[in-house]
């Protein structure tokens, strides 16, 4: 498994039949150089995902990789670098692996039994507990020997943290530790749906999904697609459109259609097409309510109006290729927003993993504006969202922020006050 986060989540974006990786349970690998991190990853997927050695360090990288784990089902498992790395180069990989964590849905803490819990196991708990991430540790290397090494008092018995024996190297308590992370990533919760909800089965639902140079070449993008699954789990009929053929949409419809949704670049366009009373939102208003921020991103954006010269915006890309938001956030976003508010604003932006972790970082920034994050989990956005809003700092996202701006977002909320 030598790929990078990102590459993987672009391959698997590509893989349209499978889970999205950001709908998938993230199982998180963590612990000191050494312990066996990547050996227990190897033992619990039967694969030889990770590079094993007793070079400590030898996993420099988080590696991800979607497969299914049972008794799971469609799961991301998740390798890191050592908590215990240290130097200038270290404490950048100890930086990804706690930028792992915002997405970790189930931990797995491995510790070499041979040499107990250190301090920094101890604070990894201590976070986990903190973060409500439900965790098992797995006391590691137990094919060893351990009787003439560790003193009673100091066995895993007395450990107040929720534990297993395991061993990577013979498979001894490996079954277990599958068992007990599927036994404690959170119960599965009724489905949520994107607009499925919100439609009845006689509603003919138009999309109007430009076709530029965003779009990759034979296919549609993954929101698009998870929409369209979503209306034919209703039932409800859908039209799919670009934007130059929505006349003929209209007019081929005996009844006006129950609701639109448009890509959020094309609002404008739309706009002035539908009559007024026609309900209209967008894929990414839909999405924000998808991933639980919609009322955070809809106050956030009515923020603008508040934003006064010198003040510094965070625009935030959850992934590092820009194949479906291009230019949006670099180059679009920050020039809509000074013409908006005609201020003049400074402008930061991160991509992927990157995102503030202290609140006096993000205390920085007058707002933070974050893309649709299509291939961010939901434990992560909610943790961006929360970040921010616990620091004070009002949160948004692209679509609805661009809903606002063209004077559009209340209609584009209606559908959900109904
Ligand atoms: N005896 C024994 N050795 C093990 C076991 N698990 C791992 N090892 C050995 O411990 C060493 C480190 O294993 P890794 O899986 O590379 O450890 P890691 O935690 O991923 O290490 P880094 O990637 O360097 O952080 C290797 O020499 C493994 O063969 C085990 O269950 N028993
Ligand atoms: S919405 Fe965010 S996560 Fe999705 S492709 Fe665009 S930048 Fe990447
Ligand atoms: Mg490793």
């Amino acid at each position: 498994m030598a790929k990078e986060t990102s590459d993987f989540n672009r391959e698997n974006a590509a893989d349209l039949n499978s889970t999205p990786s950001a709908s998938r349970i993230h199982i998180g690998f963590f612990g000191r150089r050494n312990a066996g991190k990547s050996s227990v990853v190897n033992a619990v997927t039967g694969q030889e995902l990770a590079i094993v050695s007793d070079v400590k360090g030898t996993t420099t990288d988080p590696v991800q990789k979607a497969m299914e784990l049972l008794p799971l089902g469609p799961v991301v498992i998740i390798d890191t670098p050592g908590i215990d790395d240290s130097g200038q180069v270290g404490e950048k990989r100890v930086e990804k692996t706690y930028q792992i964590l915002n997405k970790t849905d189930v931990a797995v803490l491995v510790i070499d039994n041979f040499v107990g819990p250190s301090a920094d196991d101890l604070a990894l708990i201590e976070e986990f507990r903190r973060r409500k991430i439900p965790f098992i540790v797995a006391l590691n290397k137990v094919d060893l020997d351990m009787e003439s090494l560790v003193p009673p008092e100091e066995s895993h018995s007395s450990y107040d943290f929720p534990h297993l024996l395991v061993s990577a190297l013979t498979g001894q308590g490996i079954e277990q530790l599958k068992q007990k992370i599927a036994e404690i990533a959170k119960p599965a919760e009724p489905e949520k749906k994107i607009l499925g909800d919100k439609i009845k089965k006689e509603d003919v639902i138009i999309l109007v999904t430009p076709i530029d140079a965003s779009a990759p070449k034979g296919r549609m993008i993954l929101p698009q697609v998870q929409t369209i699954r979503d209306i034919l789990d209703a039932h409800a009929v859908c039209m799919v459109t670009q934007v130059s053929e929505l006349d003929r949409c209209l007019a081929a419809l005996k009844e006006p259609p129950a609701l639109v949704v448009t890509d959020s670049q094309a609002f404008g366009q739309v706009k002035k097409i539908l009559p007024e009373t026609m309900k209209l939102t967008s894929f990414s208003v839909l999405f924000a309510r998808f991933k639980g921020i919609l009322d955070t991103a809809a106050a956030g954006a009515h923020f603008l109006s508040e934003l006064k010269d010198g003040d510094k915006i965070l625009i935030s890309e959850g992934c590092t290729h820009h194949r479906q938001c291009e230019d949006i956030g670099t180059v679009k976003l920050p020039g809509w927003i000074r013409s908006y508010t005609g201020k003049k604003l400074d402008f930061d932006f991160t991509s992927g993993g990157e995102f503030p972790r202290s609140p006096e970082k993000l205390q920085e920034y007058a707002l933070i504006v974050h893309c649709g994050g299509c291939m961010l989990n939901e434990r992560e956005m909610a943790f961006r969202m929360t970040s921010a809003v616990s620091a004070g700092v009002p949160f948004t996202n692209y679509g609805t922020l661009i809903a606002h701006i063209n004077g559009i977002l209340d209609r584009s909320l209606e559908i959900f006050h109904e």
